[in-house]
């Protein structure tokens, strides 16, 4: 399989997330992608190669331009304001505000932010650019013809909406990507996350379309992260009701409850008729991650990237979250691997 990656992924490198009350240094950290190389080199998954350049335009074809103008400009205005923190998001529009873009850059913040776990730093759009362009790489093997590929994205995108950072996501890597599939030859394009947590940004930005089918399993929103969406009756708008799948499930869910969701997303992954297929490769289901509340060990993974494989679809993995710093490349690897043996 073809492996994607840029080393431009170190230039977010955050010094600060607001959690639980005080801040900490951030869990999605540089480290996590170069365990992941190591990990990937030792296993010779395949050959390792840089992003091409595909610009901003992929980008822009699910990210509404302002939210990208305020991406670009966030981290100059907010030191030409005199701060020297990093930008932390503090101010919200609530129940009964209108939601007006304020010009002061804390106002913006907020506007821009669905939660504020995630700190705007210097070179923090740097990286979410390289991290698309590996997205987009992964795409286009495909489109060439290509089987399998893996986009080792950082940082990660499944939370970014189409006008909305925050849960350590800038640019909605797999949603660009899928964008770039359905543009370039596939009639029919499906997303299956598998990311501990909700992938609410890509459900926003395909929530009205009828031909990229959105699947998700993740922690019961009423217990876990990002809490206002993953419900069950989520299931499509427009052209896209019924393209929207969630599969909420509870605190301490290991591979029994796991699998038993899997295969019903993956069941409608192929009745959708997908001529393509992006994983949101996150591995923070594991026992040991820090934030979440799944059971699954290393080698359910593998189970994992078995039962995917299983559906015989062009697949581009994209990584998404995984915390447990120590284990995730084998996991990483492992998702891989099963894939690959299926
Ligand atoms: C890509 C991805 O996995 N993003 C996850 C972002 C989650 N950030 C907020 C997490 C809040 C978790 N609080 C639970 C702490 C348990 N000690
Ligand atoms: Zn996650």
């Amino acid at each position: 399989m073809h492996i994607f990656y840029s080393e431009r992924h170190i230039r977010r490198d955050a010094k600060t997330e607001l959690s639980n009350g005080r801040l900490v240094a951030p869990y999605e950290c540089p480290a996590r992608a170069t365990l992941i190389l190591d990990r990937l080199r030792q296993a010779r998954l395949g050959e390792i190669f840089a992003p091409r350049e595909f610009g901003l335009a992929p980008a822009l074809r699910v990210h509404d331009a302002d939210y990208v103008a305020f991406l670009e400009s966030a981290w100059r205005e907010w030191t030409a304001a005199g701060h020297e923190g990093e930008a932390i998001p503090m101010v919200w529009p609530t129940n009964r505000d209108r939601a007006r873009r304020p010009e002061a850059i804390g106002g913006k913040l907020g506007y821009y932010a669905l939660a504020a776990d995630t700190s705007f730093t210097e070179g923090s759009w740097e990286a979410a650019q390289a991290a698309a362009q590996v997205a987009l790489s992964g795409a286009d093997a495909l489109a060439q013809g290509g089987r399998a590929a893996f986009a080792l994205c950082r940082p990660p995108g499944h939370h970014a909406a189409r006008d909305l950072f925050g849960g350590y996501c800038f640019l909605n890597n797999a949603a660009i990507a899928a964008r770039f599939l359905r543009d370039h030859g596939a009639a029919r394009c499906a997303v299956l996350d598998v990311d501990f947590h909700h992938g609410n940004g890509t459900q926003d930005i395909f929530y009205h379309s009828g031909d990229v089918l959105f699947a998700s399993l993740h922690g019961d929103p009423r217990q876990a992260f990002p809490y206002f969406s993953g419900y069950a009756d989520e299931t499509g708008a427009g052209a896209g009701e019924g393209a929207n799948a969630n599969y909420p499930l509870p605190r301490g869910a290991g591979w029994t409850d796991y699998e038993a969701a899997l295969s019903d997303a993956l069941k409608r992954i192929a009745d959708f008729g997908a001529d393509a297929l992006v994983v949101s490769l996150g591995v923070d289901a594991f026992a040991g991650d820090p934030i979440s509340f799944f059971t699954l060990g290393s080698a359910d993974f593998t189970r994992m990237g078995e039962r995917i494989g299983a559906l015989r679809l062009p697949t581009l993995f994209v990584l998404e979250g995984g915390y447990a710093v120590a284990e995730i490349g084998i996991n990483v690897v492992n998702a891989l691997t099963g894939f690959q043996q299926a």
